[in-house]
């Protein structure tokens, strides 16, 4: 087997294919897990191995075993796909949080995001305006897990068992009046903390925002995470809450949410004011719509464990959800 190290950059190298190791269980692949070792990631130092068979959790594990979400359903229409579940540790060292930096390595900066007491502001033009915390939100809305392809516009795809509730139960309990044709929303900003990447400080349009018309987000497949793997959301994955549009690429949903605006016209968004024709606010998967700097046509598919590798697959249109939201853009 051959194992890629991921550079730094995405664009620097391309790659050769590991063989297939499909696990269309996640309880198998987990058990799989206990017995192979984990090596370190590319790209950061922090990161522990896990080899050692030391009984004090690393730092990455501190940051990423959280409270258990008590009671949640499997939602059985999205139980699995045709993919292995990505495993915890290389979801939770390989991200992206611009408020924490410009690498895939944020995980331990994104520590300093302050999450107690949330709240998250649901305003703009409904009939119910209301700002709920974290524990509203758990008790208001039933709680489902939903195992989901993800794609970064970027090309690396991932598998991801996120737990939260559709966001068409939003839209129900705050009632859009009949003006509302888009959402609008804002990530946690505070300069003191998101300091950004230092090569782009005081230059980017936070805070950070991302936008749906409503008929996108009233989609069965939009859903709000309050939880991964079972428990809740770790920082360096938007918690405490974060938007989650499989068929779409992963900029278009935003992380550490804390304002919901709905708007009767489309509002500018973060990576849209920084580039729009690389980062459409439409911005759904498409592998005949290259990005202008590269194709689209394949992507890379972190591999589970052991160690950080990927397979190159074909991209599928809609991340493969065509039967749910072809018809929003028909
Ligand atoms: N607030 C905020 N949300 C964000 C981002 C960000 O930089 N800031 N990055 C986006 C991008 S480009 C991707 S691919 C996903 C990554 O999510 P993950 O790190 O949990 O896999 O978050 C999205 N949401
Ligand atoms: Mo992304």
């Amino acid at each position: 087997m051959t194992l890629i190290r991921i550079p730094k950059s995405w664009q620097l190298s391309e790659s050769q294919v590991t063989p297939e190791r499909l696990y269309y269980n996640r309880r198998r692949f987990l058990k799989t897990l206990i017995t192979t070792s984990i090596l370190p990631l590319a790209g950061c130092q922090q990161s522990n191995s896990t080899n050692n068979k030391s009984s004090t959790p690393t730092a990455l594990e501190t940051s990423l075993n959280l409270p258990k979400i008590e009671s949640f359903q499997t939602n059985s229409a999205f139980a699995q796909v045709n993919r292995p579940v990505t495993e915890e540790k290389v979801a939770g060292q390989y991200n992206n949080f611009y408020e924490y930096g410009g690498t895939k390595a944020i995980w331990m900066d994104a520590q300093k995001l302050p999450t107690e007491n949330w709240q998250v502001e649901v305003t703009g033009l409904v009939k119910n305006p209301r700002t709920y915390d974290i524990d509203d939100l758990k008790k208001t809305f039933p709680l489902e897990e939903r195992i989901y392809r993800f794609r970064c516009v970027e090309a690396w795809a991932m598998v991801l068992p996120w737990v939260g509730f559709p966001m068409k139960k939003l839209i129900e309990a705050v009632e859009p009046t009949s003006q509302a044709k888009f959402v609008r929303f804002t990530s946690f900003y505070d300069p003191e903390i998101t300091t950004g990447p230092a090569f782009h400080f005081g230059t980017l349009p936070w805070p950070y925002t991302e936008g749906l018309r409503i008929e996108e987000m009233a989609n069965e497949l939009a859903f709000f995470a309050l939880g991964i793997y079972g428990h809740d959301l770790p920082k360096q994955h938007g918690a405490p809450l974060r938007m989650v549009v499989p068929w779409k690429y992963g900029f278009k949903g935003a992380k550490s949410i804390v304002k919901i605006e709905f708007l009767d016209s489309q509002p500018a968004t973060y990576w849209n004011t920084i580039d729009p024709k690389e980062y459409g606010f439409e911005a759904n998967v498409n592998p005949n719509v290259p990005h202008p700097r590269w194709s689209q046509a394949t992507e890379k598919f972190i591999s589970t464990g052991p160690g950080l590798s990927w397979e190159i697959k074909e991209t599928t249109i809609y991340n493969g959800y065509g039967e749910y939201v072809a018809n929003l853009y028909a």
